[in-house]
């Protein structure tokens, strides 16, 4: 039997090393959570099928590696995402101030118009927060980026921010709607249809 989606949805997580990208894409797919650090090599990418305002849709989410040297791999997969969420440690002052360079990669290798999300992680540390969520708010405010704070350990904001994603997304496509999405067939509508280089393996190592 045939999958059957109103919408799919690309969406991709960046940022650096360790701030738990790997560990909100297992809260949001899986609704699980692990202690251990395993750093991702290259690429990979779970799905989950989301129902929003009475559509189903599917969204297929990238999961980069922060490593400096997966940094390329990464790159290929930029074109691809109608969204994409640059993820930093509340905790890591570094991988805050080290936003600015990733929302610099979007516009350098992502498509026009990609829809972006700024999430502060590891909200549960409160005693080892370094960047305050207002600073935060007010740095995304100024650059129209939707922000949210989350906590992969305790599941604390992680639902909101995948499906504010994917309504900003549904809300631009309905908008905007694009003849050659309905050439999937029946009812399938790929986002805006924007040119992918990636494999389907999600293995880019
Ligand atoms: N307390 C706490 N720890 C977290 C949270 N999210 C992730 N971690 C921990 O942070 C470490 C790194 O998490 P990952 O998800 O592997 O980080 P990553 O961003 O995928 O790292 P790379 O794959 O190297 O780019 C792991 O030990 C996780 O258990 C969180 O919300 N709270
Ligand atoms: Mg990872």
């Amino acid at each position: 039997m045939p999958e059957g989606y109103d919408y799919l949805f690309k969406l991709l997580l960046i940022g650096d090393s360790g701030v738990g990208k790997s560990c909100l894409l297992l809260r949001f797919a899986e609704d699980a959570f692990t202690d251990s650090y395993l750093s991702t090599i290259g690429v990979d990418f779970k799905i989950r099928t989301i129902e929003l305002e009475g559509k189903t849709v599917k969204l297929q989410i990238w999961d980069t590696a922060g490593q400096e040297r997966f940094r390329t791999i990464a790159a290929a997969y930029y074109r691809g995402a109608h969204g994409i969420i640059v993820v930093y440690d509340v905790t890591d002052g570094e991988s805050y101030e080290n936003v600015k360079g990733w929302l610099t990669e979007i516009e350098r290798y992502a498509s026009e118009g990609v829809h972006r999300l700024l999430l502060g992680n590891k909200a549960d540390l409160t005693e080892r927060r370094v960047v305050e969520h207002d600073v935060a708010k007010e740095f995304a405010s100024q650059l129209s980026i939707p922000f949210l704070e989350t906590s992969a350990k305790t599941a604390e904001g992680v639902e909101d921010a995948f499906v504010a994603m994917a309504k900003q997304i549904k809300e631009n496509v309905d908008a905007n709607p694009e003849p050659s999405s309905s050439s999937k067939g029946g009812n399938v509508s790929v986002g805006r249809s924007i040119e992918t280089e990636q494999p389907s393996d999600g293995c880019a190592c």
